[in-house]
């Protein structure tokens, strides 16, 4: 009996212990590369973690009781508008925290866009309407402005899952890190967890694989820790972390009000939000869950809450949240600790995976997340920022329709175009759908006031459209 043999009937016993001993039901139909990556693969399972998320399945209760919300403390737009003496102390300290080098950024970009339907990284996606720029290079041309601009040299910290890491490496490497230094820019994969079947047993995709699917935007806290991200940021000076989700080609990760406002309330985890578009809209919204400050998703709000309106008529859980938060450097070490404890979020669905022959089948199941949002709750302080949705919110998450790449560039371009307009240049004729096709370059301005401070005067013009560059 050779090493592998022994070492595989070590592991069928670990694994028939805990329930588990089918996934290697197929090993003889293997060849050598087959069961050296399910060996891989089984030999990475938590199988402590696994039995845990089993028993918290079987309890449907604990993870879901009807909810005590209500809404949490927002600075509003009107008061932002409005420019009073804490609206402008906040941009002060805002843009005094990015000129002193103490804010880095992080993106999340480990999701499977399975919505979209897009082979390879989301951030890879073309969105810029005129230019047909990725979402990566949106968020790289931000930083790399707000660095030219603070004359400082921002870490970017880019969760991936295994799945993407190896090719989102390569985008940043064949567009030369988008202009940024790349031992600025660093990349870590998330955890992997498997999908469990509705007795708790670890599903297989195939023969010798198993169903693993990404530990949700929450595993970016642990992720910093255990991948020497955070010590990075500590030895930079780095205080804030601006965090982001890669989907969002109008996000502002260097907003200086906001960034200001976390400050002055010396906050450990803030949050932007705008207002909801409609009762129905598929965001989740900001409240106090049983007196904690949290995210409550959609799906997971009863109807009447959801419809609930005030005198005025207006939704009473309107705090729409588009996962822009600031997180203190401190705060994310502190609950990192001993390893991080949010929350798990049970989806359950039918999932690909093989039957007792081998055969593809879709099995009804169960996949296990952590959200990011969930560390509200274990912040001391923190400040909710309403702002204005057409300037700072254009998600992109599915192939057609809502939240797809043609509304993403229809606000690009009708934000972009009230821009060139209030500044009198000259605008194309608006498209069948609409649509005035302008864009601006993120190199160039995030807002208005950048904008024409740039002193634009002639836009490239193509056939897609006008592109200030
Ligand atoms: C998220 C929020 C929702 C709303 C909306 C705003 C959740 C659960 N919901 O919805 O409340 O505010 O965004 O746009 O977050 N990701 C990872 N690893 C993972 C899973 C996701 O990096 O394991 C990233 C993903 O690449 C993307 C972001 O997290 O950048 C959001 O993920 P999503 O598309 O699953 O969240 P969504 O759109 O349902």
């Amino acid at each position: 009996m050779n090493t592998t043999t022994l070492d595989t009937a070590a592991l069928q016993a670990r694994l028939s212990e805990r329930g588990q001993g089918h996934v290697l039901n197929f090993w003889s139909d293997l060849d050598q590369s087959g069961q050296d990556n399910l060996l891989r693969e089984v030999s990475s399972l938590d199988l402590d973690l696994v039995n845990h998320l089993m028993n918290l399945a079987a309890s449907p209760a604990a993870e879901s009781k009807a909810p005590n919300i209500t809404p949490p403390e927002t600075i509003t737009l009107s008061e932002v508008r409005a420019n009073g003496d804490r609206i402008r102390a906040a941009r002060e300290a805002g843009a005094a925290e990015l000129k002193g080098g103490r804010v880095g950024f992080v993106l999340v970009a480990g999701g499977q866009a399975s919505r979209l339907g897009c082979d390879g990284p989301k951030g890879d996606f073309p969105v810029g309407p005129v230019s047909g720029s990725t979402l990566f290079y949106f968020h790289a041309k931000r930083i790399l402005r707000l660095n030219r601009l603070h004359q400082v040299r921002a870490p970017w910290y880019v969760m991936t899952s295994p799945a993407n890491h190896e090719e989102t490496q390569r985008i940043f490497e064949l567009n030369g890190y988008f202009g940024l230094e790349r031992e600025d820019v660093f990349f870590f994969c998330q955890k992997m967890l498997p999908a469990l079947d509705l007795d708790g047993r670890v599903l297989l995709r195939g023969k010798g694989e198993l169903s693993l699917a990404p530990n949700g935007h929450g595993g970016v806290l642990e992720g910093l820790a255990s991948s020497g991200c955070l010590e990075d940021a500590f030895a930079r000076g780095v205080k804030t972390l601006s965090y982001f989700q890669v989907d969002n080609p109008l996000v502002r990760p260097g907003d200086e009000l906001f960034l200001g406002l976390h400050k002055l309330a010396d906050a450990e985890m803030s949050s932007k939000v705008v207002r909801k578009s409609s009762a129905g809209e598929k965001v989740g919204v900001l409240g106090h869950v049983d007196g904690r400050l949290g995210c409550i998703e959609y799906s997971d709000m009863p109807e009447e809450l959801l419809n609930k309106r005030d005198e005025d008529g207006d939704l009473v859980f309107s705090a729409g949240n588009i996962a822009v938060h600031a997180l203190s450097v401190d705060f994310i070490a502190k609950i990192t600790e001993g390893g991080l404890k949010l929350p798990w979020h049970v989806a359950r669905k039918k999932i690909a995976s093989v039957d007792a022959t081998g055969s593809p089948c879709e099995e009804d199941g169960m996949k296990f997340e952590t959200f990011v949002f969930d560390a509200l709750g274990l912040a001391n302080r923190s400040v909710t920022l309403e702002v204005d949705r057409a300037h700072e919110f254009a998600p992109v998450k599915n192939r057609q329709g809502a939240d797809s790449p043609d509304t993403a560039r229809a606000l690009l371009c009708a934000l972009h175009a009230s821009w060139a307009g209030r500044c009198g240049l000259p605008l194309p004729v608006a498209g069948e759908d609409g649509v005035v096709s302008v864009e601006i370059d993120p190199s160039v301005a995030e807002t208005y006031e950048q904008f024409q401070a740039s002193q634009p005067i002639a836009p490239l013009v193509t056939e897609e459209g006008h592109l200030y560059h």
